[in-house]
């Protein structure tokens, strides 16, 4: 049976209903729908929001590993399930019904082109995921990246629908505002009141965006979560600032000692100047009399962002000559994400057998 009491009880109780009913009939399927869903080895948790949000990068950041497709693509209009497996593949849920299997990419994760998927967007239902050798096996949750929700993508449906499947949700917001309350009011009804404030966790994304491009972003970043965290009370427990792309690099395999080397480089510009430079990735990338070519810069840009490259520089004036991991220790730091894997385990973990029961 299912870890967990009330899961037990919960399966005990279809089992003890199924001889009663028409074998075959939509509550005999329903309940064997159930079943098996108890049955997984955890939780469910969905990441909804915006297209935009920085939904996929937060996935990536959780997963330890860039899998999710993130940016303008068309897989980024896929619903997609990660979840540990005994082989890097995925498998193709069709709107027909049809499933298959296709192998992941090395290293696991969702082709950029959708066409290497076998059947065209549309002709898809949503994607699963399945990774072997993870950095974190045993993480006691399954991932659901959707595809953003609000008028304007026309992708609302599955977005709700994925949501509605889920036992817990995060919900990434870049600008907070009144369209959220709106979209986790719609989500609440999809999900027949079973997403309330216990269930669900806000994220405020991107919070690098928030500063000038200068300074800290922090203090601002904490004030607009806590703000967000008193008007969203009631559809929410808690709204926990995080620079996902620093995170999504910080907690991912990408990151190497060349790139160490290269911020290290970096680190021997004039800090007016690096300061000048970082004001925004267009001023980073067309730096001329930087320490870095422009296949180097691209590079740090790409993994780290404005925010990230400013903390990562500080971080190897104050640790010396840092090697790659402890620049990324220092790097998880800044990105703020352990505080919301501590949100994740301490509202959704700890209360998994209870969220799945329900
Ligand atoms: N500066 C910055 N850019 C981000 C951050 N998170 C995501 N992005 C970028 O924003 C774009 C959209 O992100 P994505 O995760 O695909 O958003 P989604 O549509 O919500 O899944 C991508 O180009 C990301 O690299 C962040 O924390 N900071
Ligand atoms: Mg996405």
């Amino acid at each position: 049976g299912p870890a967990g009491e009330l899961c037990g009880r919960v399966d005990a109780l279809c089992r003890a209903a199924a001889p009663h009913l028409p074998p075959g009939g939509p509550v005999a399927t329903a309940l064997t729908a159930v079943r098996l869903r108890l049955a997984e080895p955890g939780l469910r948790i969905a990441v909804g929001g915006r297209m935009n949000a920085g939904k996929s990068t937060l996935v990536n950041a959780l997963l330890g590993r860039r899998l999710a497709a993130t940016g303008a693509t068309e897989c980024t209009t896929l619903v997609a399930w990660f979840r540990a497996g005994v082989q890097n593949r995925l498998e193709v849920r069709r709107t027909d019904g049809r499933r298959y299997h296709v192998p992941g990419r090395p290293g696991g994760g969702i082709p950029r082109d959708v066409t290497l998927l076998g059947s065209t967007r549309e002709e898809i239902e949503e994607i699963v995921v399945e990774t072997a050798g993870g950095r974190d096996p045993h993480r006691p949750w399954t991932l659901v990246d959707t595809p953003g929700m609000d008028t304007l993508s026309g992708l609302d449906a599955v977005a709700l629908r994925a949501l509605g499947a889920a036992d817990a949700l995060l919900y990434v917001m870049p600008h907070p505002g009144a369209g959220d309350a709106e979209a986790l009011e719609a989500l609440r009804r999809q999900a027949h009141d079973r997403m309330t404030a216990l269930n669900v966790v806000g994220v405020l994304s991107r919070v690098d965006e928030l500063g000038d491009g200068t300074g800290d972003p922090w203090p601002r970043a904490h004030r607009v979560a806590a703000t967000y965290t008193a008007r969203l009370t009631g559809l929410l427990s808690r709204v926990v600032p995080v620079a996902g792309l620093l995170a999504q690099t910080a907690l991912g395999e990408e990151f190497t000692e060349a790139d160490a080397a290269l911020l290290g480089r970096l680190a021997t510009a004039p800090r007016e100047d690096l300061g000048r430079a970082l004001y925004s990735p267009h001023e980073f990338l067309r730096w001329p009399d930087g320490p870095l070519d422009e296949t180097g810069r691209a590079r740090v840009m790409d993994l780290l962002g404005c925010y990230g490259i400013g903390a990562a520089v500080q971080a190897v004036h104050t640790l010396g000559d840092p090697g790659a991991r402890a620049l990324l220790a220092a790097l998880r730091e800044a990105s703020g994400v352990d505080a919301l894997v501590d949100e994740i385990r301490r509202r959704f973990v700890a209360a998994a057998d209870r969220l799945r029961a329900a």
